[in-house]
């Protein structure tokens, strides 16, 4: 089965998304995402120009040649915008071995290891009454895992929280130039273990309980947090530090059982290695759209597997459709998956576009028995939605030191 074409569709359906398509010549083609949030037509580009010319006559069936060509082929190696291109390529081809064998995707990934996949949803407020009142509704909902993110008070603005204290990630379509927002730890570190503390007062121990820091705190001050939160019992902690220097996770593990997770940046193994092998983390967060598809997400989790770390894939807005479906696949075959984040489908827009066969009830979520990815694009659709520009947020400490976002 040979490559014909590579297409690749940009829409703004509230919110970027790069989408790839593999066309054959015996009329299957595949899909794949390629969203790089804020640097979308760099990846564009690069498929466009390097990727797509150097396909055309391929066996589509070579997952793997084709994948090494392009890892080793570039001489480069890694990086976001190679990584998310390479991603698109390969769940597209993923896409199209499930239509031609007739077979969802996990089943060639090895076959079903649970019932469905279990998701842990978002609680963002403006006061801890407020992200405790939107857990409530998840909980109600059946989400058996919900994740808290609170407006820090005396901060203009707060990550991942909405209303008066917009966060500007989540509200993309109108930023043409990146927004800045302000960042102070000593204020974060009053509200943050109050939010738990009265999380689990009125929610009991049965639900899990989990928090993004979105790496704003230095190593000893997550080690710090990881400590004042051991009563609450988190299922993680999220992104609490940089880990740029892998080896800087020893000193939060030295102090603190509260597990620990962290990934969604990566684009290779080799950005997690160390932290895995010395059983520094108890999530890797790797997204099958930044780190190069499904075939090296299955090895960094086969790896994983052997240091008792679990898969948690990165699951925010920004990730199509596309990327939900490939890892629901790999989620439902990885013997170590632990949970997925889940934030909905996108909006009524977003929808028309992007047509899923994932069913979520009870916080848990499960594909049918489509084959390929059982995802479809509508190209049509997608032209209403034109790219529009948009960067993710600056983080400034308040005397305007710029800080890690
Ligand atoms: C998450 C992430 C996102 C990122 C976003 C950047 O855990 O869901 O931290 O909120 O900020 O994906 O593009
Ligand atoms: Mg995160």
């Amino acid at each position: 089965m040979k490559i014909t074409q590579v297409k690749v569709f940009v829409c703004s359906p509230g919110r970027n998304f790069v989408t790839v398509k593999v066309m054959t010549d015996e009329g299957i083609f595949g899909l794949g995402d390629a969203t790089l949030n804020g640097r979308e037509m760099a990846v564009v580009a690069y498929i466009e120009e390097h990727v797509a010319p150097c396909l055309i006559g391929r066996n589509a069936h070579d997952i793997e040649d084709i994948w090494q060509y392009l890892y080793k082929g570039v001489y480069w190696r890694k990086g976001a915008v190679n990584m998310a291109a390479i991603a698109a390529i390969d769940m597209a081809l993923w896409d199209i071995k499930g239509k031609a064998a007739n077979m969802p995707v996990y089943q060639l990934l090895g076959g079903r290891s649970r019932r469905g996949v279990t998701l842990y949803a978002h609680a963002s407020g403006e006061t801890i009454d407020d992200t405790l009142d939107k857990t409530a509704e998840h909980i109600a909902q059946g989400f058996k895992a919900v994740r808290l993110q609170c407006a820090v008070p005396g901060l203009n603005v707060t990550y991942g929280v909405l209303g008066d204290k917009a966060d500007y990630f989540e509200l993309q379509g109108s930023r043409p130039l990146p927004p800045e927002e302000d960042w102070s730890t000593q204020k974060y570190f009053n509200m943050v273990v109050d939010l738990f503390k009265q999380a689990r007062e009125r929610f009991g121990n049965d639900v899990h309980l989990l928090h993004d820091v979105h790496s704003r705190l230095t190593p000893i001050e997550s080690a710090r947090l990881g400590k004042l939160l051991e009563p609450y019992n988190l299922l993680f902690l999220e992104d609490a530090s940089i880990a740029e220097n892998q080896d800087s996770y020893k000193i939060i593990r030295q102090h603190t059982t509260t597990p620990l997770a962290i990934g969604e940046t990566y684009n290779t193994i080799w950005d997690c290695k160390d932290l895995i092998q010395n059983q520094l983390i108890d999530y890797i967060r790797v997204a099958a759209t930044h780190a190069g598809g499904i075939t090296p997400l299955k090895r960094i989790a086969d790896f994983a597997s052997i240091y008792n770390v679990k898969t948690a894939p990165h699951g925010a807005p920004d990730l199509s459709p596309v990327c939900f479906a490939a890892h629901m696949h790999l989620n439902l075959w990885a013997p170590n998956f632990g949970i997925q984040e889940f934030v909905g489908f996108g909006n009524e827009h977003s929808k028309r576009i992007f047509k899923h066969s994932v069913e979520v009830k009870d916080g848990l979520a499960n594909v049918s028995e489509a084959p390929g990815l059982g995802i479809e694009f509508d190209e049509e659709a997608a032209k209403e939605y034109p790219y529009k520009r948009s960067y993710l947020p600056v983080s400034r400490l308040e005397d305007g030191t710029v800080w890690n976002w």
